[in-house]
């Protein structure tokens, strides 16, 4: 038996998180009502929690929410007469009820799904929230294709993908692929450690220097971890460009003026932790101090829990940055995250990254693609 605990602001909404995490089979095991964030757990956001398990011999269909520990004896672990025997098939009858009751409670959420979304939208909208976007952004795009649907439309769930990949599309700003606007054109890659800013720095280098026929150069003020600045080297060598290793903003302003005649130079920073206001501060001094005009780009992973994709932008932020970049959507499978950042933060996607091969594995990003990805059926 495997157990697994859910928050959602109603009791529904867990349960739903905890059946399409769990599949129908699972059983609800425990829910509570308590309070996150405020002062000493007051004034704080009401929660509800559940607990679901999810008998053994069926197959666990995600592994995307923390497993608790069972707060009850394993029933595997009885044998024979056991004193704790009876206690425990008491328990089994219990989660059995259990289980019945929560088949009961799918089958009314799913006409409570499909009353509050008529025809095939319904369909639609748990897609959304399978692919975690937000409920109140899902809910949103759904209700704004229901208001674009006739009610025989509604029945039609290709034309309501159809329009819901359109609806998403509209709301993904792409900047298309790096201009080269001034002479020469900097580019500064910000994010958190082991996001893909050296790897990205690579691919990029490549695509111009090689694809794209133009003078590239190299700088890196990530001068905290000498393996970093080794990767940096080698890829440097491999694609015969120059690479500038700068340690404070005079010398980055410095080096910049040594590749005037560049036509793209792209400046590579290290990890900082979104939580360490020093590093963050230094990085600001960089950039606001080398005399010249950047545009930087914060490279956020697929990977990563909306949650703290929210906490990374709202720090980089104060170093500014004028466009996001996504990594490692080879690693994912729920891409709604990527159209919450886009909607709560207003900069422009420029490119992704779909793997660790140098230069392959970058494209410049397409809304028809990303909204493809959300609308995807998960197996
Ligand atoms: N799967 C996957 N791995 C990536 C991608 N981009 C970078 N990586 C890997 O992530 C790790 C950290 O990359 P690195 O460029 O050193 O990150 P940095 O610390 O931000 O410079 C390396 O193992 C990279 O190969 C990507 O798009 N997909
Ligand atoms: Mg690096």
């Amino acid at each position: 038996m495997k157990y697994k605990r859910y928050e959602a602001p109603t009791l529904q909404q867990a349960i739903l998180k905890m059946t399409i995490d769990l599949g129908k089979d699972a059983i609800l095991v425990s829910h509570r009502t308590t309070r996150k964030g405020g002062l000493f757990g007051l004034f704080g956001k009401k929660v509800v929690e559940v607990t679901g398990a999810l008998p053994s011999r069926i197959k666990n269909p995600s592994t995307s929410s923390p497993e608790v520990k069972p707060s009850i004896t394993s029933p595997s672990k009885v044998k024979g007469n056991n004193p704790q025997g009876d206690e425990i098939n008491e328990i089994q009858r219990e989660l059995q009820e259990i289980k019945q009751r929560m088949e009961i409670m799918f089958e009314e959420m799913k006409v409570g799904v499909s009353s509050k979304y008529p025809g095939k939208s319904g369909e639609l909208y748990m897609r959304l929230i399978q692919s975690e976007v937000e409920e109140g952004l899902a809910e949103d795009l759904i209700k704004k294709i229901i208001a674009e649907s006739s009610s025989k439309e509604l029945e039609d769930k290709s034309l309501l993908q159809h329009n819901l990949e359109r609806c998403i599309m509209d709301l993904i700003e792409v900047s298309g692929p790096i201009k080269l606007d001034s002479h020469p054109k900097v580019v500064i890659l910000v994010g958190p450690t082991g996001v893909g800013k050296t790897t990205t720095l690579a691919k990029l280098a490549a695509d111009f220097a090689f694809e794209k026929d133009c003078k590239v150069a190299l700088i890196t003020i990530d001068t905290y971890r000498i393996a970093a600045v080794e990767q940096l080297k080698t890829y440097a060598e491999i694609l015969g460009v120059p690479l500038h290793i700068v340690f404070s903003p005079q010398e980055f302003g410095e080096a910049i003026r040594q590749l005037e005649n560049f036509d793209l130079i792209l400046v590579d920073t290290a990890g900082r932790s979104q939580r360490n206001h020093q590093q963050m501060q230094e990085l600001k001094i960089f950039i606001e101090n080398c005399g010249f005009e950047l545009e930087s780009i914060l490279l956020l992973s697929a990977t990563t829990k909306y949650k703290e994709m929210l906490d990374i932008t709202e720090s980089f932020k104060k170093v500014s940055f004028n466009k996001i970049l996504f990594t490692k959507l080879d690693e994912t499978v729920t891409f709604g995250p990527i159209l919450n950042i886009l909607t709560k933060v207003p900069k422009p996607l420029c490119y992704v990254t779909l793997g660790q091969n140098v230069p392959e594995d970058i494209e410049v990003a397409d809304p028809k693609k990303i909204a493809r990805l959300i609308l995807e059926e998960q197996k």
